[in-house]
């Protein structure tokens, strides 16, 4: 089995950005900075056949390249938050191809994660603490300006996460060409 998703990798300058604003959060479990990512889909662990049928159906599609821009920090979770993230600036670009990808992968017979799409890049998780909390609350309200970008997103990949000591490691095992299009 081979825990799968489909993502978008991030330049090295907007890596570094990231670092320097993921080091002003006091975040109990931060993000492998080498590894940010936006997610496109969530495929779970699925055997290698099927990770095959993935990978035929995500280099037949077709889509173009576009811009983007991260613009924002906030939380998911609500009362109870649990993941801080960079957001990212509206590009319907980026909804279509999440889209495609999605049916793509649906038809292709894999079963991608049905939560509405929310484009993010999580600079890390929370432990469940009250305090931790309210301070990763005040200070990602303390980053709310962050501004990364804009940046031309030219391809996506087929990533897999492992299990590594303190966390997991997430890395691209392949990679597909957006096309040159005019969108964004
Ligand atoms: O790094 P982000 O947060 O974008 O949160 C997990 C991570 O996304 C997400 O998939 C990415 C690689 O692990 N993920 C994990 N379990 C998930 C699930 N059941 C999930 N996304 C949706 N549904």
């Amino acid at each position: 089995m081979l825990r799968c998703f489909v993502a978008i990798g991030l330049p090295a300058e907007v890596q570094t950005a990231l670092a320097r604003l993921q080091a002003a959060l006091p975040l109990p479990r931060p993000a492998a900075a080498e590894s940010f990512h936006l997610t496109l889909a969530f495929l779970g662990d699925i055997v290698e056949t099927a990770a095959d049928e993935a990978h035929l159906a995500l280099a037949a599609l077709r889509a173009p390249g576009f811009a983007l821009t991260l613009e924002g920090v906030a939380l998911f979770g609500g009362a109870k938050p649990r993941v801080v993230y960079a957001a990212v600036a509206p590009q319907p670009a980026l909804m279509a191809l999440q889209a495609k990808v999605e049916v793509a992968l649906r038809r292709a017979g894999l079963s991608p994660d049905a939560r509405r799409f929310t484009p993010h890049v999580t600079l890390g998780r929370l432990t469940g603490g009250r305090a931790e909390a309210a301070r990763v609350e005040a200070a990602a309200a303390a980053a709310a300006g962050f501004r990364a970008g804009p940046w031309r997103v030219a391809h996506f990949g087929l990533w897999r996460s492992d299990p590594a000591p303190g966390g997991r490691i997430h890395a691209e095992i392949m990679r597909y060409p957006l096309t040159a299009g005019r969108a964004g």
